[in-house]
């Protein structure tokens, strides 16, 4: 059966005024000596696109998609089959799921696993002929009410284990689909009060959830990149994995920094207070920035809004860290994002990706210009130009202390500072953005 009437998304460039065609997003162009597939890699959220129903705390589903028809175990085989063609049609390299998103979960775990490795098979198969891989698989430890309490932090020895044995299963089906990245969002994992928490303890086991984690991957052989998503708030008050600040520390100090990355997603990095190439930049200077969750928040709101993005000045500051990061190795440009609940029509579920991809393609072609002719680079280079010699020098080098530092400040006349310029710098962008957006159209 098909799912989506649309024939395959072609690239009609910038004049083309065909709701499912890509305006700039080609994926043989090259820019910055690779192909704008290779940089960006992008990746379709199993949960958004073909499990979401567009119910919100007021109201009911809107969305009735075509694979709605069948129930239980059907819908998900009929959902994997809609999933590859959608794929497909998009030329998209890569997905992404959780194991609930997939199959449903049985009355016993033993059933939930059965069902997912039935699925999991067929997901196999469609792969064998398929172009798309898998990014990153997670499991699903937040949804289901055993997790109320959380999952490696809830204070339940019992759902700590239930947990581990989902991330077991995990870890296991991401060896089998050879996906690149394993990913870790901590969705129950903080704490709604103190007055009933321990949270040296919640923390500790985490820790240890972590670990072992790590140590199945390493018996089984997967070799993936492991994925911290740091986010500060929502289900809970308070999230341990707050942002990628916060969870560096608790990487370095329960021994894990090495083994895992950072994937940043854009609205996580704004409800925490930070734009999203704060967070971008803080994993890239850390050798920490691994994937990418591509979507936007909305400033007037404070929640997740997961929207897909289509902020252009956004696209580019990302695409300036992925670029100076020389890409995202493993890892990818995953749409963990939703069309709105009144945009229920099947075909949205592909104009909002290709909008998506659209603003990465152009935030791609801003960026590379921008670092191919070194405009932020040598700004701020020359900004810090007083760390190259003299006394700045001594410092950066270790060759200062206080008391050299002291006879060299009495010595001094005036202090003379120089001006950020970050209006001229605003400007300056928006004149490459201009000028890009006016050279790709046709
Ligand atoms: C939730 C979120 C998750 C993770 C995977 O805000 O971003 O969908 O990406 O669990
Ligand atoms: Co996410």
């Amino acid at each position: 059966m098909t799912h989506f009437n649309e024939g395959t998304i072609q690239f009609e460039g910038a004049g083309s005024k065909n709701p499912l065609a890509f305006k700039y997003y080609q994926a043989d162009e090259k820019i910055n000596g690779k192909t704008m597939a290779e940089w960006m890699r992008f990746s379709v959220a199993y949960w958004h696109t073909f499990t979401a129903d567009g119910t919100d705390p007021f109201g009911a589903p809107t969305m009735v998609r075509s694979w709605d028809r069948f129930s239980g175990m059907d819908l998900a085989k009929a959902r994997v089959e809609a999933a590859f063609e959608f794929f497909e049609k998009l030329g998209v390299p890569y997905f992404c799921f959780h194991d609930v998103d997939v199959a449903p979960e049985g009355s016993t775990l033993k059933e939930s696993f059965k069902n997912f490795d039935e699925i999991t098979d067929m997901i196999e198969s469609y792969m064998k002929t398929s172009d798309t891989k898998l990014l990153w698989n997670t499991a699903n430890l937040f949804t289901h009410p055993r997790y109320v309490h959380g999952g490696a932090t809830t204070n339940n020895a019992d759902v700590f284990a239930y947990a581990a044995a989902q991330v077991k299963k995990g870890l296991d089906t991401a060896k089998r689909l050879g996906a690149e990245n394993y990913v870790f969002w901590g969705g129950r994992e903080g704490y709604e009060t103190l007055l009933n928490t321990d949270m040296k303890l919640e923390m500790d086991n985490m820790a240890r959830f972590f670990h072992m984690a790590l140590d199945y991957a390493k018996e089984i052989g997967y070799s993936g990149q492991f994925l911290i998503e740091p986010k500060p708030k929502e289900p809970t008050k308070h999230q341990y994995d707050f942002d990628v600040a916060t969870s560096l520390s608790f990487l370095q100090k329960y021994d894990l920094a090495d083994h895992f990355k950072f994937n940043i997603e854009a609205n996580h990095a704004t409800l925490a207070g930070h734009t999203f190439e704060h967070e971008l930049r803080l994993a890239r200077i850390n050798g920490m920035l691994g994937s990418v969750d591509a979507n936007q928040g909305d400033t007037l709101l404070g929640w997740d809004t997961d929207e897909f993005p289509t902020d252009l000045y956004a696209a580019t500051l990302a695409m300036v860290e992925i670029f100076q990061n020389g890409g995202l190795g493993s890892g990818g440009l995953n749409f963990d994002a939703k069309v709105r609940r009144a945009s229920f029509a099947q075909e949205d579920l592909l104009e909002a990706h290709i909008a998506g991809m659209d603003s990465f393609a152009i935030g791609a072609k801003v960026a590379a210009k921008l670092i191919e002719d070194r405009v932020f680079d040598g700004v701020i280079e020359n900004r810090y130009k007083s760390f190259t010699e003299g006394v700045g020098l001594d410092i950066v080098n270790g060759k200062a202390d206080l008391k050299s530092l002291e006879q060299y400040a009495l010595s001094l006349d005036e202090i003379r500072n120089e001006s950020g310029r970050q209006e001229r710098l605003k400007g300056i962008l928006n004149q490459y953005l201009l000028e890009t957006l006016s050279q790709v159209r046709v």
